[in-house]
């Protein structure tokens, strides 16, 4: 194992998303602590998740051998097998499937933050088997976020935070514990004098230091921003020599911002007009100014065009691809991309054309992002970006309704890697019928999750200290980052690499799969750097390349008319509306008076995962829903009694937590909590008592038209008290 002059070590922390480099010790062969960098830059960058890798890595509970289900489907009851006895028989089961319903009757969902090293071999796998369904966590994250992006000017960018003046966060909210480096860079900002503008319902961390807080009403974030643009157009606040030169659209524009004057936005928004504009000014005035990628505008039902106005105000402001502001980095030239190693072009028009949802909601499946292809060649050199592997997707909600009703054919074998899948999309109900109507399900994962419970087989997984990698931030950031195998991974369990490559040697087409191991794919991925991995892994734990700023005006943008599009060719193509528009979501009622929001993620844990590590659980033992004092006053509930949260599609029980930094009327709901410690006494372990995605619906109502994404921001719902807790729960639970 390469140690560097200071017999240092390195690790890429993947227990959240942001992907810190720690310092693994390891003592016997085994990991027995991570600690801050060594490097001033990253020594900040410590969260107690990440301290915390060893109680995760060598938790008891780990999967340590392939299960093969004895009992019925979701009984929990397993036999131990071989790793190969495993692979062999999915190999003749899935065969199986493809012979008799094709092969886009393969489901894959996943996620690739935590299991990280897939190298696109889930891809180039489906790729050459023939199924473009393929689905992904990153649908409701900075997946979604990038491919709509693209359609404005051909790439997502990444703020220059710690260089800017201005930074924006629409909702997103760095901690100490959440997004650790983006909430040092924050800092480092305002040390250097810049302001923060939050837009946020709940007076959230960030809200607390910031230079001016909008309290806007969840789900409008789309009308603020037709809002501050009707100000920095019509006060001439923008870069006119930009937009003449490098835009198209801008009178159409500007028309349709002119439907939005500042009193209806103040209306919409429930925020003073005055403080729209004054924070509208002070965004385009600033000496340079960014607005970073935030979850809060991807899970809207006017997501795309709150994602789009994002694109539009950082274009007109002469903010982009410049200091401070949000860059264009393109593909790392040192570094093959998973994008390339996907083999997109290996999959037919015909089996593209059936992706899942593509039909009615096109905006990330192939449908739409295929109309970049020549344009992102000519701009970034090759055709398919696929940025945070999340832009040639199948949808979500139209994939399960496919599981569970065979329409429009039938999907009958899915595999979920390091995917709490049955969770971590809208409408559990339909994602568990969906999985119920399956012939082969199969998990890789370290734990066993509700989801994995369902399935036929379990492959253990391995985890980050158990693997190499070079990480490139999914093509988002152009830098390269060491990440080393410090231990042995337990028994059976193999990395995502492994068992894609030896899936595809037993189905036939293993010549598609040449590399034997991760450091072959890695030696192979950095050719273009004349380096080895273990070169690279002796000198360089961190690569960057220099920025070089406004590349377009060498190149033009990635899109259709080479500029930045405030009219989308693409959209209009699709028969969408081309323009920014605010749709409102599905009104409160008598009967559902509070406007319900899913996230305000947990410091303990990330998503749906460690709830069974004891030292991050004690810290947060049962989940909370977050109330306005008035609201609990009126409705007579006191701060940690138990109720219930009820929409038209599900009911989840909880505790309320009194908050008076919450918004009068609204409630937050958690996301992904089930209960590891009631496995064997209730179903699922308890996966339906508390799960954010048994309440959130995915009717049409409450879909986002261009990309179908659910509307988790403002959904209608109603509290109704309990007089106990639910039965089962543990005394932990109960006192927390
Ligand atoms: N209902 C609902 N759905 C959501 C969201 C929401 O708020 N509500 N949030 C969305 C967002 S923002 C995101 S980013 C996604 C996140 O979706 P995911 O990234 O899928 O998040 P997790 O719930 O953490 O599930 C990851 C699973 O991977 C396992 N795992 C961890 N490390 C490894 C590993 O190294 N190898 C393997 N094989 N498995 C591993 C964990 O045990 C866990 O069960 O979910 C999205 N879905
Ligand atoms: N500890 C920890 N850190 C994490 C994660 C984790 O699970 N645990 N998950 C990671 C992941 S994958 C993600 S995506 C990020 C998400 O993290 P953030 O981007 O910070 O998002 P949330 O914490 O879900 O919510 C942030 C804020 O959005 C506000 N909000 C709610 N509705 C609206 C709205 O309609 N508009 C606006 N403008 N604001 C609204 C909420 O009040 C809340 O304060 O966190 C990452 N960091
Ligand atoms: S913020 Fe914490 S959990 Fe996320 S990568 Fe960094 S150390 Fe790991
Ligand atoms: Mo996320």
């Amino acid at each position: 194992m390469n140690k560097d002059e200071n017999n240092t070590q390195y690790s890429i922390c993947t227990i959240c998303d942001i992907g810190c480099q720690l310092r693994p010790e390891t003592e016997d062969g085994k990991l027995i602590s991570m600690k801050a960098h060594d490097n001033p830059g990253l020594a900040r960058n410590v969260c107690f998740k990440g301290i915390a890798a060893p109680h995760v890595h060598n938790h008891d509970e780990r999967l340590r051998v392939p299960l093969k289900r004895v009992g019925e489907r979701g009984e929990d009851k397993w036999e131990e097998i071989s790793y190969e006895q495993a692979m062999d028989e999915i190999a003749e089961r899935l065969k199986g499937v493809v012979d008799e319903h094709g092969p886009e009757s393969l489901v894959v969902s996943t996620s690739g933050w935590n299991t990280q090293t897939t190298h696109s071999m889930d891809r180039r796998f489906m790729n050459a088997l023939g199924s473009p369904n393929y689905i992904s966590g990153v649908s409701l994250c900075a997946g979604n976020t990038a491919a709509v992006n693209k359609l404005t000017y051909g790439w997502f960018p990444f703020a220059d935070i710690a260089n800017s003046k201005c930074i924006v966060l629409f909702g997103h909210n760095p901690r100490k514990h959440s997004w650790t480096p983006i909430f040092n860079m924050i800092n480092a900002a305002k040390a250097n004098g810049a302001k923060v503008i939050v837009l946020d319902p709940r007076i959230s961390d960030q809200a607390e230091t910031a230079d001016v807080h909008l309290r806007l009403r969840s789900g409008t974030d789309a009308a603020m921003c037709l809002g501050w643009l009707n100000v920095i157009i019509n006060e001439e606040l923008y870069d006119k020599a930009f937009v003449d030169e490098y835009t198209t659209g801008f009178a159409e524009l500007k028309a349709r911002v002119n439907e939005y004057p500042l009193a209806r936005v103040a209306e919409i928004t429930g925020v003073d007009a005055e403080l729209i504009a004054e924070t509208a000014r002070m965004y385009a005035n600033a000496d340079s100014a960014c607005i970073p990628w935030t979850p809060i505008t991807d899970m809207q039902i006017s997501s795309t065009s709150a994602i789009r106005l994002h694109s539009i105000l950082r274009a007109i402001t002469g903010n982009l691809d410049s200091p401070g502001g949000d860059l264009l980095s393109g593909f790392n030239p040192n570094y093959i991309s998973e994008s390339e190693l996907g083999n997109h072009d290996m999959l037919s028009a015909e089996q593209k054309a059936k992706q899942l949802g593509a039909d009615i909601h096109p905006a990330y499946t192939y449908r739409a992002q295929e109309m970049l292809s020549e344009h992102t060649q000519r701009v970034w050199g090759q055709p398919y970006a696929d940025i945070v592997m999340g832009c040639y997707m199948a949808n979500p909600s139209a994939t399960f309704r496919a599981m569970a009703t065979e329409k429009p054919y039938p999907v009958k074998a899915f595999f979920t890697l390091g995917n709490n899948s049955l969770m971590s999309y809208p409408n559990q109900h339909q994602i568990l019928k969906g999985m119920m109507n399956q012939d082969l399900i199969v998990a890789q994962e370290i734990f066993m999750t509700p989801t994995a419970m369902l399935a036929d087989y379990v492959i253990p997984g391995d985890v980050f200290t158990e693997r190499n990698h070079v990480a490139d931030s999914w093509n988002w950031r152009a830098g390269l980052s060491l990440s080393q195998k410090v231990v042995e991974p337990p028994e059976e369990a193999c990395s995502t690499f492994e068992f894609w490559t030896d899936l595809a040697h037993r189905m036939g087409f293993g010549d598609l799969f040449p590399w034997q191991s991760i450091e072959e794919i890695l030696d192979h991925r950095l050719t273009p750097s004349g380096m080895s991995f273990d070169e690279f892994s002796n000198k360089h734990y961190m690569y960057g390349e220099p920025p070089e700023f406004q590349k377009y005006k060498k190149t033009g943008f990635g899109t259709p008319s080479g500029k930045v599009e405030l009219k989308s060719s693409i959209l209009e193509e699709l028969g969408f509306d081309p323009l920014p528009y605010y749709r409102e979501g599905p009104a409160v009622s008598e009967e559902y008076p509070y406007h319900v929001f899913t996230g305000v993620r947990e410091d303990a844990f990330f998503q749906t995962g460690q709830r069974q590590v004891k030292v991050l659980r004690d810290r947060s033992p049962t989940p909370k829903l977050f109330m306005h004092p008035a609201d609990a006053a009126r409705q007579e509930i006191e701060d940690n009694q138990w109720v219930k949260l009820q929409t038209k599609t599900g009911e989840v029980t909880a505790k309320i937590l009194i908050q008076a930094s919450m918004k009068e009327g609204h409630i937050r709901v958690p996301h992904g909590w089930w209960y590891p410690e009631m496995r064997g006494t209730a179903a699922l372990a308890g996966s339906f008592i508390s799960s954010d995605a048994v309440l959130c619906p995915d009717d049409p109502e409450f879909l986002d038209y261009e990309q179908g994404i659910p509307h988790f921001k403002g959904f209608p719902g109603r509290i109704v008290k309990l007089d106990e807790a639910p039965a089962g729960m543990s005394e932990q639970v109960l006192a927390g």
